[in-house]
């Protein structure tokens, strides 16, 4: 395999309102009033650079969030062989409300080994919607671990080969799904589950008009919940479960720094019932 670059961009725009400065702990004046429109990141090859810089740029001046007055385009070299996984495969529920929703979402995550407290924990955080980044909750207690709890965890450093790239946007396609938010959220919970003592990954997006969330994991694949939240509302949020006294140094590591490349694609239905998933799970 050559040399892979990761390449990532982040675009935003200045606040003047006091009212988003919500927290003022461990953050730069900068960050405090910059409000996030769009980010996107990839591992590509040198030759790709070009292409790939002028399709980020292109994303982040026509975002619907708003023109950004700040762009940082990162082109780092990976030093370190990515490590090579399948994505998971893919499935719908079509949940109508969120409280079918909530119930979907409960049903698998017990059904992986998560207890009542762990999902009443994730759910408590999704809530409030104010993390970057990702919650680690602990499957049986319920206990939260990551370092920056403002901030959370930020998976970083992933990407998907191109050929896998085209041969997932022909199967996401057949579901009418393919998009590039689908698709990179799919990439994201690929990388996670990878992490063995990872168990599960609940998201809800924080944008107020995504209402389909998922929920991933080894035994299931990435379940697509439709209807987790209620049209305009700001929840939002991520969370990883893991198992019991892990060594969270090196799972936050493992997320935010190693490079991960998909580039096999597993099965993509399209919708399926609660009971058809837990009676016959992916593994
Ligand atoms: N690492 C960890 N957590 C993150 C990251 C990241 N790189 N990016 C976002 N988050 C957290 C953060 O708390 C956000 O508030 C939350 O996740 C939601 O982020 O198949 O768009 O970018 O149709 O709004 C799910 C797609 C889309 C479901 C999820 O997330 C489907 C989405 P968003
Ligand atoms: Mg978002």
């Amino acid at each position: 395999m050559k040399n892979l670059l990761s390449i990532r961009m982040r675009a935003s725009k200045t606040l003047r309102s006091k009212k988003y400065g919500v927290s003022t702990k461990q953050k730069t004046p900068n960050e405090q009033q910059a409000m996030h429109i769009s980010g996107a990141e990839g591992l590509y090859e040198g030759s790709d650079i070009h292409k790939v810089v002028k399709s980020y740029i292109e994303r982040a001046i026509n975002h619907p969030k708003g023109k950004p007055d700040k762009v940082i385009i990162t082109i780092e070299d990976i030093k370190q062989r990515p490590k090579v996984i399948s994505a998971l495969p893919v499935a719908t529920i079509n949940c109508r409300t969120p409280r079918e929703g909530k119930k979907a979402v409960i049903a698998l995550l017990r059904s992986s080994g998560i207890s009542e407290c762990a999902v009443d924990t994730a759910f408590g955080l999704i809530k409030q919607g104010t993390m970057r980044g990702a919650a680690i909750v602990t499957g049986e207690t319920g206990k939260r671990l990551e370092p920056d709890r403002e901030r959370g965890v930020r998976v970083s450093r992933l990407g998907i080969s191109e050929q896998a790239s085209k041969l997932l946007s022909a199967r996401l396609s057949r579901q009418g799904i393919n998009t590039d938010t689908v698709k990179e959220a799919l990439v994201l919970a690929s990388k996670v589950i990878s992490r063995k003592d990872v168990l599960a990954e609940l998201c809800v997006s924080d944008d107020p008009d995504y209402t389909t969330g998922y929920v991933a994991s080894e035994r299931f694949g990435y379940i697509r919940i439709l209807h987790i939240k209620h049209k305009g509302s700001t929840e939002g949020g991520r969370a990883f479960f893991v198992r019991e006294d892990p060594d969270i140094e090196a799972i936050v590591d493992y997320l935010e720094k190693a490079p991960v490349l998909i580039n096999k694609i597993s099965l993509c239905r399209g919708n399926v019932s609660i009971d058809e998933i837990l009676n016959s799970p992916y593994q």
